[in-house]
């Protein structure tokens, strides 16, 4: 076998379209194109990171909250505030619910995005 011709590597290219960092589309990828498609590339790790230590801490703050929620009741009983007590015991609820929904959203997306691609 010969090694492969410009023509056939400009055949190859065509076939698959362009590479992504060749944003001008001249099938040549430059040094300015690489470096900015590396930069873009680096800011969607760091989006990616950024989103992932959000909704980890979000997850974290709302289970913080569910089992401090008994303890705050129990501090309103104790401090002697009634109305915060009852409303607090009123609305226990819907703030579990809510809180539980939060925390199964987001392992339930951690679940999804660790299964592995087919
Ligand atoms: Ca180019």
């Amino acid at each position: 076998m010969t090694s492969p011709t410009k023509e056939d590597i400009a055949a190859a290219r065509a076939a698959v379209g362009y590479h992504p960092a060749d944003s001008n589309g001249d099938g040549h990828v430059s040094k300015e194109e690489e470096q900015m498609y590396l930069e873009f590339k680096r800011k969607e790790l760091e989006d990616a990171d950024a989103m992932r230590d959000a909704q980890r801490k979000m997850a974290w703050f709302s289970l913080a909250g569910m089992l401090l929620y008994p303890a705050i009741v129990l501090i309103a009983v104790l401090v002697g505030v009634d109305q915060a007590a009852k409303i607090l015991g009123d609305m226990a609820a819907v703030y579990f619910v809510s809180v539980a929904a939060i925390v199964a959203a987001f392992f339930g997306a951690q679940a999804m995005q660790t299964k592995p691609k087919k």
